[in-house]
């Protein structure tokens, strides 16, 4: 069943970018998968195109170069600017320090991929979305967003801010028709501990050790449900954990 609509998630080579283009394709849209590793996009591509029978453009950028989101963005043709759902999905987390210890350079990274990066590829999808008065925007943010935990200062700000940024585009856009959803996952399984601790694997499984964490696919699901409502009801704000977590810093294990 194709649905001759179009989603373009960002941080689609792993995780829930990975996860939620799985799902669309599922469910018939046409995709456009952007991440920095392009091997992986193109390989991901094939699969998707091949199992679901749709059609997918690769776009490799990274989100904190502005002018190589809009190069990108913009090299796609017109049919392929018009996109039903964007998710700004792209995103990190770098190490866990106290405020006065912390790694200038991490900062910078995790506050121009999460929310530079979000609001560049937002600034370029926007104005196509807005002259179709229609169209959905899925940022992804955190349980971070909503509890600051020990040494997450700047993720949990960075991700702070992808909910103001929520509220923000919202009140903006609906006047365009534009539906705002923020969605909030608590602990998932997927590259982000490995990343967040520079690949170190023990480290990272000890994140999840004593409870069942969320999958990409738990999040991918609820993210196309949010999509998947009628056409005057907007999920805004929706936090997800796993039933072992309360908040961002309580995990009963
Ligand atoms: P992963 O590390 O598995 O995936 C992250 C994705 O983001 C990758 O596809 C990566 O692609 C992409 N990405 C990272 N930096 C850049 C960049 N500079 N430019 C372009 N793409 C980039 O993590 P998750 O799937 O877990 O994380 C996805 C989002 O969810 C992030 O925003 C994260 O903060 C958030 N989140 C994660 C939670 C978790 O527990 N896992 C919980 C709550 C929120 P590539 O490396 O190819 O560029
Ligand atoms: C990712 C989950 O552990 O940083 O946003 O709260 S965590």
């Amino acid at each position: 069943m194709k649905t001759g609509k179009t989603a373009l998630i960002t941080g689609a080579t792993a995780g829930f970018g990975e996860a939620c283009a799985t799902r669309f394709a599922k469910e018939g849209y046409n995709l456009v998968i952007t991440g920095r590793r392009a091997d992986r996009l193109e390989a991901f591509k094939s699969q998707l195109e091949k199992e679901y029978g749709i059609q997918v453009k690769t776009l490799a950028f990274d989100v904190r170069d502005n002018n190589a989101v809009k190069t990108a963005l913009h090299s796609l043709e017109d049919s392929w600017k018009s996109i039903d759902v964007l998710v700004n999905n792209a995103g990190l987390a770098l190490d866990l320090s106290t405020i006065d210890e912390g790694n200038t350079d991490d900062w910078d990274t995790m506050i121009d991929t999460n929310v530079k990066g979000l609001l560049y590829v937002s600034r370029v999808v926007i104005p196509w979305m807005k002259e179709r008065k229609q169209g959905q925007i899925v940022n992804i943010g955190s349980t971070a967003a909503k509890t600051v935990y020990a040494k997450g200062n700047v993720y949990c700000a960075s991700k702070a801010a992808v909910d103001a940024l929520s509220q923000g585009m919202r009140i903006d856009l609906l006047l365009y028709n534009i539906k705002v959803t923020a969605v909030h996952p608590g602990a998932a399984e997927t590259e982000f501990s490995l990343v967040r601790f520079k690949g170190d694997e023990n480290r990272a499984k000890d994140v999840y050790k004593g409870f069942t964490p969320l999958s990409a696919g738990d999040v991918a699901d609820v993210v196309y449900y949010c999509c998947s409502l009628p056409s005057h009801v907007c999920i805004n704000d929706l936090v997800l954990t796993p039933t072992a977590q309360a908040n961002a810093y309580y995990i009963h294990r």
